[in-house]
């Protein structure tokens, strides 16, 4: 077993401050609370409740201060409450909490489908519908994929994570824990490898893999969508080779499949364009977004070609929540912070940053592999002597930083990479300070 040779350091100086070992004592008796009353299935990457955050700092209820890595899994791009986003939340919040789209709707609503429709590539006429997850919008994207081709088939990719519900789950790549337990999933499901490679791909060669399920497995006349994520999140950040997107945007275009990416852990500013999709050059059917989007808040949304998104009839897409006023609210304000061109300037220089730390991390030590991702969105693998994935030694990694303030997620099919997922407002020295100690982790990793 993979493991770290010393416990828990004294606390580090700067950004960092542990009053307690953390997990501290309060974390640990809420964590016997939890177990007691809370269903086993949720997953927690830290044993550390959360009390409050802010930019990029959580306070946990022992009042330790940790820096954070992993923005809520790539949400509070724009920072953990931001002000502009808090201040919508409470005006809103003391106008109209609810009301329901289906029931009597509201402006806020058109607006941000206006705001989205003009920020989406593509010069297209576009439409947009909310939803309150990311698993909702990779549902709705189906149906409406569906409902335009009257074609049942969807293709997905290797290391693809879409969601939890039943046809998202179906799409995501790993069985153990996504799927365990669960059968019977979904039907007219393909998939194919994912078009990325350490150091570059063959185009050709991967898109005639592509070719071998889409018109061999089975027909592009049986085919509605395929689905990808530009930058796989959960399944270890792998950048698409932008020359497979554009032989698989021809493709699509001349099978009559609705080519969607699903932008829900890379897009809104964390890759350093507002969508990933803009720096690959794809223009997709449809997109779907969610996490950065409603700043904190719960909002979804499918981005698509008009014609495209109406083809669900009236009354066969919809929901309670959808597109809640205070979400909404929120949205409308992440996309007023990304309005200022200085915002995405910054989230550039981050990323060219973080890669120069990332590069010389692997410089430095032989368990470090591919280090990869677009912009900030990026990962690093952790390897064995072979170069063979060390799960247990992400994990480790993870652990460590975390008894050192640091919060941080691991990724990828094997589980052995460590992504970093900053709020995207994080500070020079906070960027250092939580480098550093990831830094320290991996010389004492044996
Ligand atoms: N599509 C690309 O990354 C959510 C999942 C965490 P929801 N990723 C975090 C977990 O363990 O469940 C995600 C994603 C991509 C879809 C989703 C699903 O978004 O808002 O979690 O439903």
């Amino acid at each position: 077993m993979a493991g770290t040779k010393t416990k828990s350091a004294p606390a580090a100086s700067g950004a960092i401050r542990l009053k307690t070992a953390v997990p501290g004592p309060k974390s640990l008796a809420l964590m016997a609370r939890r177990k007691a009353a809370v269903a086993r299935g949720p997953f927690h990457a830290t044993p550390v409740f959360v009390k409050s955050a802010h930019g990029a700092l959580l306070t946990d209820v022992d009042g330790n201060v940790l820096i954070d890595l992993a923005a809520g899994i790539g949400v509070v791009n724009t920072g953990h409450t931001a002000e502009a986003v808090v201040a919508a939340v409470r005006a809103q919040a003391g106008e109209l909490i609810h009301a329901s789209f289906n029931t009597t709707p509201y402006e806020s609503y058109v607006t941000l489908a206006e705001r989205l429709n003009a920020a989406a590539p593509g010069t297209h006429a576009k439409k947009t519908f909310l939803a309150n997850s990311g698993a909702e919008a990779v549902e709705n994207a189906v149906k409406i994929a569906r409902a335009h081709t009257g074609r049942a088939g969807i293709l997905c990719f290797e290391h693809a994570f879409h969601g939890r519900t039943y046809m998202a789950m179906t799409l995501t790549g790993k069985a153990k824990p996504y799927k365990y337990g669960f059968a019977p999933l979904c039907s007219d499901v393909y998939r194919a490898p994912y078009p990325y490679a350490p150091g570059g791909l063959d185009a050709q060669a991967a898109f005639k893999k592509f070719l071998d399920v889409a018109a061999v497995q089975t027909m592009p006349s049986q085919l509605a969508a395929v689905i990808i994520e530009p930058v796989v999140g959960e399944g270890g950040f792998l950048p698409a080779d932008k020359a497979f997107l554009a032989l698989l945007r021809q493709w699509c275009t001349a099978n009559g499949v609705v080519l969607i990416a699903d932008e829900i852990q890379c897009g809104f500013g964390r890759t350093g364009t507002l969508f990933a999709s803009e720096q690959l050059g794809l223009v997709p059917d449809l997109l779907t977004t969610a996490k950065g989007l409603g700043g904190g808040m719960p909002v979804s949304a499918v981005v698509g070609r008009a014609e495209m998104m109406d083809a669900p009839v009236e009354g066969g897409i919809g929901g309670t929540f959808g597109g809640n006023p205070v979400a909404v609210a929120a949205a409308l304000a992440v996309l007023d912070l990304f309005a200022d061109p200085k915002f995405l300037k910054r989230v550039k220089e981050l990323g060219a940053s973080m890669r120069r730390s990332l590069e010389g991390f692997k410089k430095a030590s032989a368990k470090v592999g591919d280090v990869r991702g677009l912009g900030p969105m990026l990962a690093f693998e952790l390897v064995k002597a072979g170069g063979e994935p060390d799960a247990d030694a992400a994990k480790a990694l993870a652990k460590y930083a975390c008894e050192h303030g640091v919060v941080v997620l691991t990724a990828g099919s094997y589980g052995n990479c460590l992504r970093l997922l900053p709020p995207l407002v994080i500070t020079d020295a906070e960027l250092a300070e939580a480098l550093g100690v990831l830094e320290a982790g991996l010389k004492e990793l044996r």
